[in-house]
C-alpha cells in the first residue's frame, strides 16, 4: 500500500469523520423522532429505505466535499460519486444501517463511515444513532469506545461461542441462510440476529460477540465496523483466504476463526440464492 501523504494521516482522516458522522448520527436521531416518511422498497418488499437514509447520506457527502474536495465517496442510497483523485481518499458510508430497526424503533441502528485509501480502509467510526455508542478505530492505531481500548474474545472453543448473524432481505436467500443456521446452532453457545452489521462487528471488536458472519453484506455495512474488530485483534476476512465481501464477511479471534470459517464452509454458508 503507498503511504498515505504526509499531510493526511488515519488520525487525521479520522478527526474528519468523526464531526460528519456525529452529526449524520443526530440527524437520524432527529428525524427518526419527528416521523418516518417517505418509506420505499428496494430490492425485494422487505429492503427498505426512508427520506432519512437519503437525507443523512446527503449530508455527509455535502460535509464530506467541504473538507475534502477531490475525494470520492461510496453511498448505499446514492452509489459511487467519481472515482476519487490520484492520492485522494474514497469515503465508505452507510447512512442508516439497521434500516429496518430504525424503521421498527429498535435501537440498534448505526451511522456507518470509513475511510479507505489506496484500496484499504485506514479509518472507521460507526455511531448508534440511537444510543450514542461510538466505535472508532485507525489502523495500526487500535479500536477504541468511550476512550477505552478494544479487546476481541480470547474465547477458543467453538462450542461456547456466542455468533451473531444476519440475513438478506431475498426469500431463496434467506431459506439457504436459516437451513445453514438450523445446522450450525447446536455447535456453538448460541446466535444472536442485531440486525446491524457494522454494530454486529463493532460488538466483535468489544467482545460482547464471540464472532459474526453473514453473506451478502456489502462494503457500506462492513467497512468501518471490519476495522473496529480488526483493530481490537480479531480477523475479518471471507472464506478460503478471500477478503470480507459480499459471498462471506467473517469476524473472529485467531482460535475461533479457523472453526467457525471450517463449519461455514462444510455448510455451504456463502452458497444459496
Ligand atoms: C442490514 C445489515 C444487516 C443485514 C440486514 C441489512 P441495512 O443493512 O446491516 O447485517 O442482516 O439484512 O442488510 O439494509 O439495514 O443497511
Amino acid at each position: 500500500m503507498n503511504e498515505i501523504p504526509a499531510a493526511l494521516t488515519a488520525e487525521e482522516l479520522l478527526k474528519i469523520a468523526l464531526p460528519v458522522a456525529r452529526e449524520a448520527a443526530a440527524t437520524a436521531r432527529r428525524m427518526r423522532a419527528e416521523a418516518i416518511t417517505d418509506v420505499e422498497t428496494k430490492s425485494t418488499l422487505t429492503d427498505v429505505v426512508t427520506a432519512a437514509d437519503r437525507a443523512v447520506e446527503r449530508q455527509v457527502i455535502n460535509s464530506l466535499r467541504s473538507a475534502r474536495p477531490g475525494d470520492g465517496v461510496l453511498g448505499e442510497e446514492y452509489g459511487d460519486s467519481a472515482e476519487p483523485e490520484p492520492g485522494a481518499v474514497r469515503w465508505i458510508l452507510d447512512p442508516i444501517d439497521g434500516t429496518v430497526n430504525y424503521l421498527y424503533g429498535l435501537p440498534q441502528y448505526a451511522v456507518s463511515l470509513a475511510a479507505e485509501f489506496d484500496g484499504v480502509v485506514v479509518a472507521g467510526v460507526v455511531i448508534n444513532a440511537a444510543t450514542g455508542d461510538e466505535w472508532t478505530a485507525t489502523r495500526g492505531g487500535g479500536a477504541w469506545r468511550a476512550g477505552r481500548r478494544l479487546r476481541c474474545s480470547e474465547r477458543t472453543d467453538l462450542s461456547q461461542a456466542l455468533v451473531g448473524t444476519g440475513f438478506g432481505y431475498d426469500a431463496k436467500r434467506r431459506a439457504h441462510q436459516g437451513a445453514v443456521l438450523a445446522r450450525l446452532i447446536t455447535k456453538v453457545r448460541d446466535i444472536r440476529r442485531f440486525g446491524a452489521a457494522a454494530l454486529d462487528l463493532c460488538a466483535v471488536g468489544e467482545g460482547l460477540l464471540d464472532a459474526y458472519f453473514e453473506k451478502g453484506l456489502n462494503p457500506w455495512d462492513h467497512a468501518a465496523g471490519g476495522l473496529v474488530a480488526t483493530e481490537a485483534g480479531a480477523t475479518v476476512a471471507g472464506l478460503a483466504g478471500a477478503p470480507p465481501g459480499l459471498d462471506m464477511v467473517v469476524a473472529a479471534p485467531s482460535a475461533l476463526f479457523t472453526p467457525l470459517h471450517d463449519r461455514l464452509v462444510e455448510l455451504d454458508a456463502a452458497g444459496g440464492a
